[in-house]
């Protein structure tokens, strides 16, 4: 954790209900280590009942001895946190449904009941000195006044967390930033926040919630989760990174293309195109204008240092777009050269040659090669 803000991880919790995750117990540890080793502050698991299994994996992720704390994701039920605490979890995160389609729909109590549960549950918790946070699922949909009806008691009961879930990705930065604001100033307590990303708002919404009094963030690796997912590591350490680089600097940044990578081939997708940091093209500049600048200058359009990430700006010149600067760079990277007026061919060439048909590097190479060796002969 860094100037405020820690990062909690459940990819081994919300990401396990990505729709192609199948994780391994080797995996799971695997995983682990590596997010630790990134620096993440938690690491979520899903409750022992979910599965035969659950158990064991949380013991023997204990037995590794990292230094991110492990929290069970348990529903209010005595069985459930019972259970984990014997596995050794270190922290509880307890759930409930609070919002109207919740309470109708998936579990059928009322506010009260919900309230009367959970408070019981939080001081047996608490008589035993566990770590404890209580998460009104679909918390955005609630009304703040249900909310904050719901929260009362259970923040009296002595709860060391609140958990705000956009459960369904309903919720726009700005709602996400008025209602932390609300709930830091009702109780000046920790606040965590969890962001599904139904409508893309996922990142903008961990900052908004950061922005409003959360200090703690959920994140999975590549955003894997329900549906399309929650915010994922890599954004939000490039959301956090641009604010303040300070924000992010006790994490190991040039381990996240690890991680990512890691997780990709563990649930078969490619890290995506357009993925904060670790996206195959998020450091490729192309057009001529750009590309001018960049080599000036690379803050004239980056606002993430690829150097930062163990990773490497690429300057994309096999195009029609491209420009004289980007080739003069290509011609310098090969070791070749050309005064003004063969790089003013070169560059003519290139962008002839990429009006007829799609060229590669290769092509690109070619025609310096070729005047070069007119300027030469
Ligand atoms: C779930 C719901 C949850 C819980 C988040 C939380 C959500 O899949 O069980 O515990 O804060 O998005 O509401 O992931
Ligand atoms: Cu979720």
């Amino acid at each position: 954790m860094a100037g405020g803000v820690a990062i909690l991880d459940t990819t081994l919790r919300e990401g396990e209900q990505f729709a192609t995750s199948f994780f391994r117990r080797e995996d799971r540890l695997a995983l682990a280590k590596q997010l630790d080793s990134f620096g993440v502050d938690y690491i979520e698991v899903s409750s022992p009942v979910v599965s035969e299994s659950a158990g064991e994996d949380i013991r023997q992720l204990r037995a590794l001895g990292l230094k991110a704390k492990i929290m069970a994701h348990c529903r209010c039920a005595e069985v459930d946190v019972v259970a984990a605490l014997e596995c050794g979890a270190q922290g509880i995160n307890l759930y409930q449904g609070s919002s109207p389609q919740l309470r109708e729909f998936s579990h059928g109590r009322s506010l009260a009941q919900i309230a009367e549960n959970a408070v019981g549950i939080v001081r047996m918790l608490r008589e035993r000195g566990v770590f404890v946070r209580f998460s009104g699922e679909d918390a955005f949909r609630t009304d703040t006044v249900d909310l904050a009806a719901l929260f009362d008691p259970i923040v009296e009961a002595g709860v060391q967390r609140l958990g705000l879930p956009d459960t369904t990705g309903a919720a726009t930065p700005m709602q996400v930033f008025r209602r932390l604001e609300y709930f830091r100033d009702r109780y000046h307590m920790s606040m965590e926040f969890h962001g599904h990303n139904d409508t893309g708002c996922a990142i903008a919404n961990a900052l908004a919630a950061f922005e409003g009094g959360a200090d703690v963030i959920d994140t999975t690796v590549l955003g894997i989760g329900e549906r399309n997912g929650i915010t994922s590591l890599s954004g939000l350490i490039a959301r956090l990174y641009s604010v303040d680089k300070e924000l992010v600097a006790g994490y190991k940044l040039d381990e996240l293309t690890k991680l990512d990578n890691m997780v990709a081939q563990l649930v078969g997708v490619d890290i995506p195109f357009n993925a904060p940091i670790t996206g195959p093209t998020a450091f490729t500049h192309k057009a001529g204008v750009h590309t001018n600048a960049v080599l000036r200058q690379p803050q004239t359009y980056e606002v993430l240092d690829p150097s930062d990430f163990g990773l490497q700006r690429r300057i994309e010149v096999a195009s029609r777009i491209t420009g004289k600067a980007a080739i003069r760079h290509r011609a310098d990277q090969l070791g070749l050269q050309l005064d003004d007026a063969a790089l003013r061919e070169a560059t003519r060439r290139i962008k002839g040659l990429a009006e007829q048909r799609p060229i590669s590097t290769a092509d690109v190479d070619a025609t310096l090669a070729a005047c070069q060796t007119a300027v030469a002969g």
